[in-house]
């Protein structure tokens, strides 16, 4: 047999040279995924009483056991009114049962909404992963709960449809007691088998690593195991990977940056992405009401801000115990589509423009793609003036078929608003004019 020289070697000089497979940096907008254990009780504080994260309710078991934390009491109370003084976050499992999870459904919901792909959390802090996972005995999906393989169904679902798949991993365990004692062992024996059963085994698009912040890179193997990735021919050669690897290399190394709820650094030089939640969790929150939800405008509109700063958008769903994907989220995914289905050809594929003018205004963003310019206005302006262009040939409002006058002069192209009727406005929530 011929020897073949390992393409990457583990140092990130080496990796770096990576480049990101191309279908990552088009797609632009994905749903993540938070399903797990913590959907059960599906709770967490909307006091915000310790910054950041505090209405994370995929915390919640690590809520239980942080005295230290102003929301510390308010989950031991919620626990113990709700499930009893005895009871404990092991015995969710039971009641984690996905009973009317239909993988289909939730492909086409995702598809609908204009999605390019989906990341699904295969295991978070808790540990417990959504996939039968050899090194997570009787604590995964197949074994205790659902007795399901719930994370190769869904992947089964989306590559179907035609959608990329993904699946976010953790790294760090709150309470595995081998974790706890010996990370060098933890991390040979249980955290890098589980990754590399993963990725041989379900072929993902995407890997998004976390829970990167509890040690550096060296002690993760973080190298070593992107090299074993890229090298592989066992793992889908288009495989990208996000940029938590370690506490000392967060936003440098990988295929993308990451921010989350607006925290973190964008570089222009590096391709990024932002997640959130619909409302202030990622894990299904009971907590939440309406008023709680971003609305369909807003969240078009994030879509729209951050693509126009050359990122992406990974919007986040946490689905039901049982398996369902509550309406109000699945009403807010389809507003996003129908948009999309009038406006896609100004988000998908495109890049931030560079000589987008430093505006003061933010209600008109710009994406290009090509020769072709998107002005993106989130409200209906009353006079649109795009300056530093040469001279379109054409001119047109994305959805519409009448034609849009306009007057140039010295760089400057001043818009004559058609006008519209609720009868041919052509979507709602943001309007896209196409100068090509
Ligand atoms: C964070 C996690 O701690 C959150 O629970 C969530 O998964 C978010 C996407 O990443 O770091």
């Amino acid at each position: 047999a011929q020897q073949v020289q390992a393409q990457y070697q583990p140092t990130w000089e080496s990796l770096d040279q990576r480049e990101a497979p191309t279908w990552y940096k088009g797609a632009k907008f994905g749903i993540f995924i938070h399903w797990g254990l913590y959907s059960v009780p599906a709770w967490a504080t909307k006091s915000g009483a310790d910054g950041f994260g505090s209405g994370y309710a995929e915390w919640y078991w690590q809520r239980l056991h942080a005295p230290n934390l102003k929301i510390h009491q308010e989950f031991v109370d919620f626990q113990n009114r709700v499930y009893g003084p005895n009871s404990r976050y092991q015995d969710f499992a039971g009641q984690f049962k996905a009973e009317l999870f239909n993988p289909d459904d939730w492909a086409e919901l995702f598809k609908q909404a204009g999605a390019k792909y989906v990341v699904l959390t295969s295991k978070h802090h808790e540990g417990y992963t959504l996939w039968p996972s050899a090194q997570a005995w009787n604590w995964n999906a197949m074994d205790i709960g659902p007795n399901r393989d719930l994370a190769g169904d869904l992947s089964e679902s989306i590559k179907k449809s035609g959608l990329k798949m993904g699946f976010y991993y953790s790294l760090y365990e709150w309470f595995n007691p081998t974790y706890q004692s010996n990370v060098d062992t933890y991390v040979s024996q249980h955290m890098l088998p589980q990754m590399k059963d993963l990725v041989t085994r379900y072929q993902p698009d995407l890997l998004w690593a976390d829970g990167e912040w509890d040690h550096p890179a060296k002690t993760w193997r973080s190298e070593e195991f992107l090299a074993w990735l890229y090298n592989n021919e066992a793992v889908n050669e288009n495989i990208v990977v996000n940029d938590r690897w370690g506490n000392d290399t967060k936003g440098l190394h990988g295929s993308f940056n990451t921010t989350e709820y607006g925290s973190g650094t964008v570089s222009s030089d590096r391709p990024w992405e932002e997640c959130r939640g619909i409302g202030e969790s990622f894990g299904y929150n009971r907590n939440e009401n309406l008023n709680d939800y971003r609305t369909g405008d807003y969240l078009i509109h994030t879509l729209i801000q951050i693509v126009a700063k050359g990122g992406n958008f990974l919007l986040n769903i946490g689905p039901t115990a049982d398996g369902r994907i509550p309406v109000i989220m699945q009403q807010r995914l389809q507003e996003i589509g129908k948009w999309l289905e009038v406006n896609g050809e100004a988000i998908y594929e495109t890049e931030a423009w560079k000589e987008a003018p430093a505006s003061s205004d933010s209600t008109v963003f710009y994406t290009r793609k090509g020769k072709d310019l998107y002005v993106h206005c989130t409200t209906w302006p009353e006079k649109l003036v795009v300056k530093n262009i040469n001279k379109p040939a054409a001119l047109a409002l994305l959805g519409l078929k009448a034609p849009i006058s306009s007057r140039y002069k010295q760089g400057s192209l001043e818009i004559k608003l058609p006008t519209v009727t609720p009868n041919n406005l052509p979507c709602q929530s943001a309007w896209v004019f196409k100068l090509s």
